[in-house]
């Protein structure tokens, strides 16, 4: 397997003295960290639109990046062809996952039948990569927004035959998934918004969507697919308003449709920026309600509104990311997909690893810093005195045993609170000597 990047050998662990740039500084796979390895904490994937397909076009210009995969005239010799380039990459690369949409590994057909055809021959195809490489699939998606057929949207579509036509599509992908036993199965809600009221009848819509995922529940049950369904937050782009906008949106659609118990969250960084959340922010509250499936890693651009889908270097933001993580307990079947792009300037395959590269040690250094401010517990202490006062009555109030007769009281026997400073300076001081 030396084809496509013949310019690059396996990416080794050399450690932050290291002066090479093809060579893991922070990420060494097996190091354990809180008695647990590197690689089990953070479950890297590839996400296969970006790193293979992406070619750099943008709405001003064409491609930038000629790949060799595909000087293929035939579409699945194309397929084929980006197939073996990704397991390579991945390979050299180390890491153990990956992530695709249908229409990434196989091309759409001239009717649904050939398009059904072209993604069980590469499921095919796949499936003898997986087992040569020992690479997993992370989770398998439809791609329910590109084709113009969604324009207006796929299960939340005004029109049931469309909203048909991307069941039938999921009923494809699900198989595809589970045939190559992904670990996962994503829904991102890709045209699932609105542009406009004056024509959307939004409650219909979001009916049709829990009525959409209740019949993917209930194929997966019969086909006995056993991995977590995960739903990924996203508050505009491609819609004004997509319905999904962020983690407490999904989880009150979850709680009303009575979906709750099917679902995990996969939270995007970038997502969350563009809902006004700061990462760490959205991961805590799919944490708080047990729902942390799995993390999508990229950052935006603070001067721009958009989805930048740039690699994850911010080194504050992997860390506070990582306290999440490990508060949590882990991601289980999760793991962390480089749902990331590289510019359009960057257009060599090398900086395809440079960027997944930088974006492992980015996480890896954040977890050792993560892990050593848990270790340290100065940050656990300062919580559990902030918090001291919830014990008595404040330990029957939250458990519901109180009364506001009783608050009463107490505050005429107790007075004014005496109220303490929050302290914010003084402990981002604290992360900053853990650097
Ligand atoms: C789009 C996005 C998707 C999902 C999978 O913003 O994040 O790539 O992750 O459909
Ligand atoms: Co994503």
């Amino acid at each position: 397997m030396n084809t496509y990047f013949p310019e690059v050998k396996k990416i080794e662990y050399e450690g932050r003295d290291s002066s090479n740039p093809l060579a893991f500084k922070w990420y060494d796979k097996d190091q354990l960290v809180l008695g647990k390895s590197m690689g089990d904490h953070l479950r890297f994937g590839v996400a296969y639109w970006h790193t293979l397909k992406n070619q750099g076009a943008d709405p001003f210009g064409e491609s930038t990046m000629a790949r060799r995969w595909n000087e293929y005239d035939e579409p699945l010799d194309r397929a084929r062809a980006t197939g073996d380039a990704a397991f390579e990459f991945i390979s050299k690369l180390g890491v153990d996952y990956y992530c695709f949409h249908d229409r990434d590994l196989a091309p759409e057909g001239s009717s649904f039948a050939e398009s059904c055809a072209n993604l069980e021959a590469m499921v095919t195809h796949a499936k003898q990569l997986q087992q040569t490489t020992g690479i997993k699939l992370l989770w398998g998606t439809a791609n329910l927004f590109s084709h113009p057929r969604y324009v207006h949207g796929a299960g939340t579509n005004p029109d049931y035959h469309v909203f048909a036509y991307a069941a039938a599509q999921v009923k494809q992908a699900l198989a595809a998934t589970q045939e190559l036993g992904g670990e996962n199965y994503v829904f991102w809600g890709g045209r699932e918004g609105y542009e406009t009221l004056l024509n959307t009848r939004m409650k219909q819509e979001q009916e049709q969507m829990a009525a959409f995922f209740r019949m993917c529940v209930e194929y997966a049950r019969k086909i006995g697919f056993s991995g977590q369904f995960l739903i990924e937050p996203k508050p505009k782009e491609p819609t004004k308003h997509q319905y999904d906008f962020d983690s407490a949106t999904i989880l009150n659609f979850l709680q009303t449709y009575e979906l709750i118990d099917y679902f995990k969250l996969n939270i995007e960084a970038n997502h969350a920026t563009l809902a006004g959340h700061t990462f760490e922010h959205e991961l805590a509250v799919a944490a708080a309600a047990g729902k942390l499936g799995s993390m999508d890693v990229n950052r935006g651009d603070p001067l721009l509104g958009w989805d930048t889908d740039q690699f994850p270097t911010d080194l504050y933001s992997a860390i506070y990311a990582m306290l999440e993580l490990l508060g949590t307990g882990g991601l289980g079947s999760g793991g962390m997909n480089f749902d990331a792009k590289v510019r359009r300037g960057s257009f060599e395959p090398v900086d395809l690893f440079h960027a997944h590269i930088g974006g492992m040690d980015a996480f890896a250094r954040g977890l050792v810093i993560a892990s050593a401010i848990i270790e340290d517990g100065f940050l656990e202490d300062f919580k559990k005195q902030r918090y001291s006062s919830w014990k008595g009555p404040g330990t029957a109030a939250l458990a519901g045993r109180s009364s506001l007769e009783n608050c009463e009281s107490f505050i005429r026997e107790h007075g004014e609170p005496q109220v303490p400073s929050g302290r914010q300076e003084y402990l981002e001081n604290l992360i900053n000597s853990f650097i």
